[in-house]
C-alpha cells in the first residue's frame, strides 16, 4: 500500500469510528442539576473529510490536509424534522470561524455535519472578517433566525494596532436552514454588541432582543450586563428602549462580564435563561454558566436568581485554546420535557448535558440567591441545616 492508500484507509476508519461511537451519561451522582455525557459531541475531528482533503492522488500524493480545522464550539441548537441540529462555530487553522450544521438522530451522539458549511451573504462594502456564536431562534413570525457576532477591524485603530476590532450582531434568517437571507446588522446606541439573542415570541407586536452592550471589543467597560430592547422591523433592526435586566456584580461569578446564551425556554413558571458569567483570576478569565428566570408577562423582570454557577469547567473541559471556559448558546427542550444543554469547553469542542424543564425550574426557584457576603452564605447554610433538623 502506498502512502496515499494507507493514509486514506486510516483517515476514513478513524473518522467513521469517531462519528458512530455511542455516548453514555457519566455514571456519577453529581449535583442533580443535569447529567453530563462522557464524550464531546462535536470536535474539530468531526469536520467532514471532504472539507479537509483533496482526494485526488495526483494533486495530493501525501494525502495532506489542505484546509485544517482547529476547533468546533459555541453552537446554536434546534430540533428540526425530528433531528437535533447544531449550528456549530467551526474554526479553521487560519483562525476564521464559520457556521455549519451538524445533525444527530438522538441529541447525544452520532453528530454528522451536512455536506457544506453555511454560506452567510455579505453586506455590500462591509464584509465580516470573522463570524461566530450563532443563536438559532425559531421565531413565531415563521422564520428561523441566526443571530451571530460579526467582527471587523476597527477603522479607528491606530497605525500598527493590528488587533483592535469592532463586534456587532449580524442577522440572517431562513426557512430551510440552507438558503439564508442577510438582514442589516443590529443598530444600537452602544459602541459594540456581542451575545445578542432574539426572544422567540413577539412582545406587543415587536421583536424583543437580549443584548450585551460593550464599550470595547474584549472589555465591556462601563457597559455590560444582559440588556433587553425592542425592534419594530427586522429589515431595519434599530434597537429601542435598550436597558439592562441583569447587570454584572462585584464578587459574583459574573463580576467582569456576562452574556445571554440561547433563547429562553418558556415554562408555566416563567422564562428559563442560561447565560455565561466571567470573572478575572490570577490565571486569567474564568467563564462559567449560570441560570435565572424572568416573568412570563414582563420579560425585563428577573424573578429567580440562583446563586453562583450552574455549570463550571471540569477535567478536560478546563483545557483548550482558551482554557477555563464554558460557553453555551444552544439548548433544546424536547416534547417530553427533557432539555439537551449544548455547551462548549475552552473554545475547543462541544459537549451535551441532559436535564429537564422540571429540574431546571426547581433549580432556579429553590436555589437560594447570592446575598453577596460570606456571612450571608453561612446564614444560608444554617437555614438549610435547621430545616433538615426540623424535618427529622
Ligand atoms: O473566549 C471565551 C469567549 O469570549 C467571548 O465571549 P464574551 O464576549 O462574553 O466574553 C466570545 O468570543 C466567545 O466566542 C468566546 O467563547
Amino acid at each position: 500500500m502506498n502512502t496515499y492508500e494507507h493514509r486514506l484507509d486510516q483517515i476514513k476508519t478513524e473518522f467513521e469510528s469517531l462519528i458512530s461511537r455511542t455516548n453514555l451519561p457519566v455514571n456519577e451522582a453529581g449535583n442533580g442539576f443535569f447529567q453530563r455525557y462522557e464524550n464531546p459531541v462535536v470536535t474539530a475531528a468531526h469536520a467532514p473529510l471532504e472539507w479537509r482533503y483533496d482526494f485526488n492522488p495526483e494533486r495530493n500524493p501525501f494525502l495532506m490536509e489542505r484546509f485544517g480545522i482547529n476547533a468546533a464550539f459555541n453552537a446554536g441548537a434546534m430540533k428540526w424534522n425530528g433531528k437535533y441540529l447544531l449550528s456549530v462555530r467551526v474554526e479553521g487553522y487560519d483562525r476564521k470561524s464559520f457556521f455549519a450544521i451538524a445533525e444527530s438522530p438522538n441529541g447525544v451522539d452520532q453528530f454528522r455535519f451536512w455536506e457544506k458549511p453555511i454560506v452567510i451573504p455579505q453586506i455590500d462594502g462591509n464584509p465580516d472578517t470573522n463570524m461566530y456564536d450563532m443563536r438559532l431562534i425559531h421565531h413565531e413570525d415563521g422564520f428561523i433566525y441566526g443571530i451571530f457576532c460579526t467582527e471587523r477591524k476597527d477603522p479607528k485603530a491606530p497605525k500598527g494596532d493590528t488587533s483592535m476590532a469592532i463586534a456587532n450582531a449580524g442577522i440572517v434568517r431562513t426557512k430551510d436552514l440552507i438558503d439564508w437571507e442577510r438582514l442589516p446588522d443590529l443598530i444600537s446606541n452602544t459602541g459594540q454588541q456581542r451575545n445578542v439573542v432574539l426572544h422567540p415570541e413577539f412582545v406587543d407586536g415587536k421583536y424583543a432582543l437580549y443584548t450585551r452592550p460593550q464599550d470595547g471589543f474584549i472589555d465591556v467597560g462601563s457597559g455590560g450586563g444582559i440588556g433587553l430592547g425592542y425592534v419594530t422591523d427586522m429589515n431595519n433592526p434599530v434597537v429601542e428602549n435598550e436597558h439592562i435586566i441583569y447587570g454584572k456584580t462585584y464578587h459574583t461569578v459574573y463580576e467582569l462580564k456576562n452574556g445571554l446564551g440561547p433563547a429562553p425556554i418558556k415554562t408555566e413558571k416563567g422564562w428559563l435563561h442560561l447565560a455565561h458569567g466571567v470573572r478575572n483570576t490570577a490565571a486569567g478569565l474564568r467563564y462559567i454558566l449560570y441560570m435565572f428566570m424572568t416573568d412570563l408577562k414582563d420579560l425585563g423582570k428577573v424573578i429567580h436568581k440562583p446563586a453562583g454557577y450552574f455549570m463550571a469547567p471540569e477535567g478536560i473541559e478546563r483545557i483548550g485554546d482558551v482554557s477555563n471556559v464554558l460557553f453555551s448558546n444552544g439548548w433544546i427542550a424536547d416534547e417530553d420535557g427533557k432539555v439537551f444543554i449544548y455547551y462548549a469547553s475552552s473554545d475547543t469542542r462541544m459537549h451535551v448535558a441532559v436535564s429537564s424543564v422540571e429540574q431546571l425550574v426547581d433549580y432556579c426557584i429553590n436555589t437560594p440567591e447570592d446575598k453577596l457576603t460570606s456571612y450571608d452564605s453561612v446564614q444560608t447554610i444554617i437555614g438549610i441545616v435547621d430545616g433538615n433538623l426540623v424535618s427529622k
